[in-house]
């Protein structure tokens, strides 16, 4: 019987090009499938070029490659999605629908759609941020999440198509660049301090966010891929925390290890997007349903981050 594989829409994103490498470590090259809109270079499996609005498209890929597995990680950011809500609005909902519905039509295994912390608002908890909270968010892309995630519950308990989600909170990683979104800063700020050259932050210096390092969070997708579905009680998205830090307490980490560093604050509009999200959130459901824990604090990822960074910079060690 022919082998079936796993498909990763946006495998050239942030999140999807470090997923992509670890799932195919885990379950070798030739099972996982890269697509995204442009030809992906550098790749150890099979690839694709996809646009997940056309339905069509993805069927015609599904079927070719035998897809059992679909991870959705295209979508457009916060940040990007204020300056073309209809755009976005469009890009994240069609190509969501076109993954449930090629899922539920084909009886796909399972299907991951990422959520964010971009689903609540200011009426939110704005600490300790509960599973069950009152979402208004003020982004659309947060718009189109809350929306997104109730389709997912939708199929799944309409359909049984097996959908599941985490609310990622903002994603630091060394191995690629983040696209549009409010928590960018998090990732460029150790780009500027590694190459020595002082860092003008788009949020004011005392803005609380909930943040996840990169091995965190692809470890957190693939547990919560495979724990078994019983043991699952939420299939809008689960909460995913952290830490939670400020872009100051970033730079005092930093600054523990490249002492001269220097940050100046020029808030943007995103500050506003940023005030509408909590500080933290409270991950206890996935941490029962499925024994989530994080392992990186903020100076665990600064050491590890400039690590990297030193060497992508040939940098030799760092001093
Ligand atoms: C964004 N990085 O900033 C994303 C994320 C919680 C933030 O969803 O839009």
């Amino acid at each position: 019987m022919k082998q079936e594989h796993i498909l990763i829409i946006g495998a050239g994103g942030q999140i999807g090009s470090v997923l992509t490498d670890t799932l195919r470590e885990l379950y070798g090259d030739d099972r996982v499938v890269a697509s995204d809109l442009h030809p992906l270079e550098g790749q150890s499996g099979p690839t694709e070029v996809l646009n997940a609005l056309e339905g069509q498209a993805l069927e015609a890929v599904v079927k070719k490659w035998r897809i059992n597995q679909i991870y959705h990680l295209a979508a457009i950011l916060s940040a990007t999605g204020e300056k073309d809500p209809m755009r976005a609005w469009n890009v994240n909902m069609t190509s969501l629908f076109n993954v449930l519905e090629i899922a539920r039509q084909r009886g796909l295994g399972k299907v991951y759609f990422p959520s964010s912390i971009a689903v609540f608002g200011r009426e939110a908890a704005p600490v300790d941020t509960p599973q069950y909270e009152v979402l208004i968010p003020e982004t659309v892309y947060g718009i189109s999440k809350v929306a997104g995630e109730n389709w997912a519950n939708y199929y799944f308990r309409r359909y049984g198509v097996d959908v599941r989600s985490l609310r990622y909170p903002g994603i630091i990683g060394y191995q690629s660049m983040p696209g549009g979104g409010t928590t960018d800063y998090a990732v460029d700020i150790y780009h500027y301090a590694i190459q020595k050259k002082p860092f003008e932050c788009f949020l004011r210096a005392d803005t609380r966010l909930p943040m996840l390092y990169m091995p965190d969070a692809i470890r957190g997708t693939v547990e919560l891929m495979e724990a078994p579905a019983n043991s699952l009680s939420v299939r809008t998205s689960y909460n995913l925390a952290g830490m939670s830090f400020t872009p100051e307490e970033v730079a005092s980490s930093i600054r523990k290890l490249m002492p001269n560093f220097k940050i100046t604050y020029k808030p943007d509009f995103r500050q506003a997007i940023a005030d509408s999200w909590p500080a933290a959130i409270d991950d206890s459901a996935a941490r029962y349903d499925w024994h989530w824990h994080p392992e990186y604090d903020l100076d665990a990822m600064t050491k590890d981050m400039l690590r990297h960074l030193a060497v992508k910079y040939h940098l030799g060690e760092l001093a």
